[in-house]
């Protein structure tokens, strides 16, 4: 079977690294060859981008150097794992891509969508994710969740109305690519999301 690009995505919380877990094990229950990442990271310098991502900065951080540093994160990590998994025929499982800048620094702060695509089109040319799973589930659901984490990282600091319209963009993308999204609501148990992913993958896998 060749290899395909799926991205996992949602708000804070919503039990990306859980279920992509279950999702690499199904995968290769199914004869996939899985090679699982994420953003921003999946490189050695991207996870240093990542480390000052995250990090707490006094002043903050300007918003274009914010969204230059994903993509910068991005660019290493399609150059040294997507783009040469994907060609040797591994599926690429990736927590997070390109729709969290949308949601994020295009819903969340406010940058200029036209923006993001115009990065989005230099970095990746016409590579775009296969599959995107979005786990869709309320803001405060989430954000109790990742709270239990311990400290929160300078994105889980944002207030409710960043992650309402996080979750706004998300939706209002899956509604505009209804091929390449899947929404599950993540707000139901791990073993619900877990069984309603899996059926999803297998659907996804039968009409491709
Ligand atoms: N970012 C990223 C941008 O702003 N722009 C970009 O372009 C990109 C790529 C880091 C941050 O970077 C921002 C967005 C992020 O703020 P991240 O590390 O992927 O990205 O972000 P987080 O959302 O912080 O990742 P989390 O680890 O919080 O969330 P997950 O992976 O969605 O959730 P998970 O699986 O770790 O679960 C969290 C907790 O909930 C429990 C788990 O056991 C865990 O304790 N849980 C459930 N509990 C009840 N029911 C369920 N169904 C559960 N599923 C999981």
């Amino acid at each position: 079977m060749s290899g395909r690009f799926v991205t996992v995505d949602g708000g804070e919380g919503a039990g990306k690294t859980t279920q992509m877990g279950f999702m690499r094990e199904y995968l290769e229950r199914r004869g996939c060859r899985v090679v699982a990442t994420r953003e921003p990271g999946g490189t050695s310098l991207g996870e240093e981008i990542r480390a000052l991502l995250l990090g707490h900065r006094d002043g903050g951080m300007a918003l274009t150097a914010e969204t230059l540093l994903m993509f910068a994160a991005r660019a290493e990590h399609l150059e040294r794992v997507i783009r040469p998994a994907l060609a040797a025929g591994y599926w690429v499982l990736c927590d997070r891509f390109t729709d969290a800048t949308y949601a994020y620094q295009g819903g969340g702060r406010g940058l200029s969508l036209k923006r993001i695509a115009v990065l989005e089109e230099w970095v990746q040319g016409a590579l775009r994710p296969d599959l995107t799973l979005l786990l869709d589930l309320p803001v405060a659901t989430g954000l109790a969740r990742a709270g239990k984490r311990g400290v929160a990282d300078r994105f889980e600091r944002e207030d409710v109305d960043f992650f309402e319209r996080v979750r706004a963009i998300y939706l209002e993308r899956a509604a505009h690519e209804p091929d390449r999204y899947r929404v599950v609501d993540a707000s139901q148990s791990v073993e619900v999301v877990q069984a309603e992913v899996e059926t999803m993958l297998a659907e996804w896998l039968e009409s491709d």
